[in-house]
């Protein structure tokens, strides 16, 4: 037998598929995760619950005072610099006269509050308070914390609002 294996001749060494560099595949592996966590950080940052009460009307957490507030532009517009009579009475609706209220907003998807420093600057009489210096800066979901003290008892109510 006199047989002769033909080598090919290879005029070019095959090609191999490129190896990724380490350092390629880590600087993706990072950008996929910043990725990911931004998204999270979007969908958290826009997540509004859905059974949020945006009554103008509501009971303190204790229940010792119904407090309702009336914006003096409504609605309460974003970027403007508003006052809102803040009008506060007994559970069985009976005026209250000598509340000290504390005032304060928040956004709370943002982690931030209101620009400005807003407080009850009058006593209106009837259980309305006038609250000063009101701005929101942002449309979104905010809400509004009032601490109504009455002597020794304090309590508070938070307000919803989803402005536009
Ligand atoms: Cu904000």
């Amino acid at each position: 037998m006199n047989s002769t294996v033909t080598v090919p001749p290879t005029e070019r060494p095959a090609e191999q598929p490129r190896k990724m560099p380490r350092w390629l595949l880590w600087a993706g592996g990072i950008v996929i995760v910043l990725l990911v966590a931004a998204a999270a950080m979007m969908a958290y940052m826009s997540y509004v619950p859905s059974d949020l009460d945006y009554s103008t009307t509501r009971l303190t957490e204790q229940g010792m005072y119904k407090v309702s507030y009336v914006a003096e532009i409504n609605p309460v517009p974003v970027n403007q610099m508003l006052s809102w009579t803040v009008h506060v009475e007994t559970a069985e609706g009976q005026a209250v006269e000598n509340a000290t209220i504390t005032v304060d907003g928040d956004m709370p998807q943002h982690g931030h509050g209101l620009p400005t420093r807003p407080q009850v600057t009058h006593y209106l009489g009837n259980g309305d308070y006038l609250v000063e210096g009101l701005k929101f800066h942002m449309p979104g979901w905010w809400v509004m914390d009032f601490v109504i003290t009455v002597g020794e008892q304090s309590d508070p109510v938070r307000f919803n609002m989803m402005l536009k």
